[in-house]
């Protein structure tokens, strides 16, 4: 039972319960505030743009559960969604009429989706990728590049960002030496480390896995050679170019980022806005790739819950909703107001701030300059940052509780909203 006492937080109580039988008191790292500091916040509901904790205190969000809720919380197109699925079944294991038509979307709004494949969550997305890549190939070694993340899966844990990077652990134990000597860690946005590298193991090289634009970092955008190099050098020595595109995909326009900067995957990996909140996720590309996948091909991989009717129900519902004309432009120009809203304020204030924004998701730096690359994102004032993201939390904005986040903006989110949170931070960088 969570005490009731009115002098401690419901937050607090249930956080100091929940760490006696929940390893940090959180079923997902970055939740723990412990980059950032303090208690983490509890959330009892959400509605719009805006969520409320266990102590009824209301916020803006800007998290929107990693990104899922490009739509706001609780649609009601999407929760009667839901609902109608959960009364005709929870789970079936077995295929679905609804899974082909998800299928049939995702393929229809990526062209490079020839075949798909659903999974649960962007970890098994990206490391079944992997082991397809792996298994069309005949190679093992695979390049990813620090800073980025691609989940929990052994091989991609190596120098990752987001939550391990939050905790200033780039690479996981328990991830066997053997399998991280398969991985090899570049720079970001650096096409020369990358024409090196091929240049001297093109030929060993199964995958190449990259977030188009990176949001586990911070959000860091790519430039154009780095994306152009990474395209050619894959084809020229026969890698899978693998985009995961777990977070930016739908988020940052209706084709995703291989859209929004014309750059063709032999494989992408998608979830988050895919499964509108529920647990859906999936990686496709390439047919004759696809093709070696179990039951047709000899790469196995497997899920219980794949497919699962109820999240394929939220996913179709949600991907219905930004399928309605405007609704990116709508998204983007939200984000743009806020980081130009934010810029202006810092700036009035002569303090180094600044702010992006692609499509729906958002970087927020405090640092002159706009970073292009980890090591420039690691020289950015976190905690300047820290200062600021409880200020924001006072106030009643729910930013991501770390400096090496990407934030997201949604549907719901009203003018009036961004203004808000704005005049919001105007304050608190008058008096910084
Ligand atoms: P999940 O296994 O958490 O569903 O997806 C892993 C993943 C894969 N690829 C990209 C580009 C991702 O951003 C993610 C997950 N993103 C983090 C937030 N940066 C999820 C939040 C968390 O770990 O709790």
């Amino acid at each position: 039972m969570t005490s009731h006492n009115p002098k401690i937080s419901n937050n607090e109580s249930l956080f100091d319960e929940s760490q006696k039988v929940i390893p940090g008191g959180v079923n997902s790292p970055v939740r723990a505030f412990r980059s950032v500091g303090g208690t983490p916040l509890f959330f009892q509901r959400g509605q719009g743009a805006y969520v409320w904790d266990a102590d009824g205190k209301k916020y803006t969000d800007y998290v929107g559960s990693w990104g899922p809720m490009i739509v706001g919380h609780c649609h009601p197109e999407v929760v009667k969604a839901v609902q109608d699925a959960a009364a005709q079944g929870l789970g079936f294991g077995a295929p679905t009429a609804a899974e082909l038509e998800l299928a049939n979307l995702l393929c229809k709004l990526l062209p490079s989706l020839e075949m798909v494949r659903l999974v649960s969550s962007g970890t098994e997305a990206t490391m079944s990728a992997i082991r397809l890549a792996r298994g069309f190939t005949g190679r093992s070694r695979i390049i990813k590049f620090e800073g980025c993340y691609h989940g929990h899966s052994d091989g991609l844990l190596v120098k990752a960002g987001s939550g391990a990077l939050t905790f200033g652990q780039p690479s996981s134990s328990g991830v066997p030496a053997e399998i991280a000597a398969l991985t090899t860690v570049l720079d970001y946005n650096d096409a020369a480390g990358l024409e090196k590298t091929f240049s001297a193991t093109g030929n060993e090289i199964a995958a190449v896995i990259v977030e188009v634009v990176a949001g586990n970092m911070n959000l860091v955008t790519p430039k154009r050679e780095f994306l152009e190099a990474m395209r050619a050098l894959c084809t020229k020595y026969g890698a899978v170019l693998i985009l995961d595109e777990v977070m930016t995909g739908f988020r940052v326009g209706l084709q995703g980022a291989q859209g929004y900067y014309g750059i063709k995957p032999d494989l992408v990996t998608l979830g988050k806005v895919m499964g509108g909140g529920l647990p859906a996720a999936a990686f496709g590309g390439r047919r004759d790739i696809m093709q070696c996948l179990a039951p047709l091909g000899a790469v196995y991989q497997a899920g219980t819950l794949s497919g699962n009717p109820v999240a394929v129900a939220a996913g179709l519902s949600t991907l219905k909703l930004v399928q309605s004309p405007g609704f990116y432009e709508r998204l983007a120009q939200l984000a743009k107001q806020l980081t130009e809203g934010l810029t202006a304020a810092a700036q009035k204030h002569g303090i180094p701030f600044c702010a992006q924004s692609v499509g729906g998701m958002f970087g927020l730096y405090f640092s002159k300059s706009l970073p292009t690359s980890y090591a420039e994102v690691m020289s950015c004032d976190k905690e300047a940052f820290n200062r600021f993201f409880h200020a924001m939390l006072d106030a009643g904005h729910y930013l991501a509780p770390s400096a090496f986040e990407a934030g997201f903006v949604s549907a719901a989110h009203s003018d009036a909203d961004i203004a808000a949170t704005i005049a919001a931070a105007d304050k608190i960088f008058a008096g910084w």
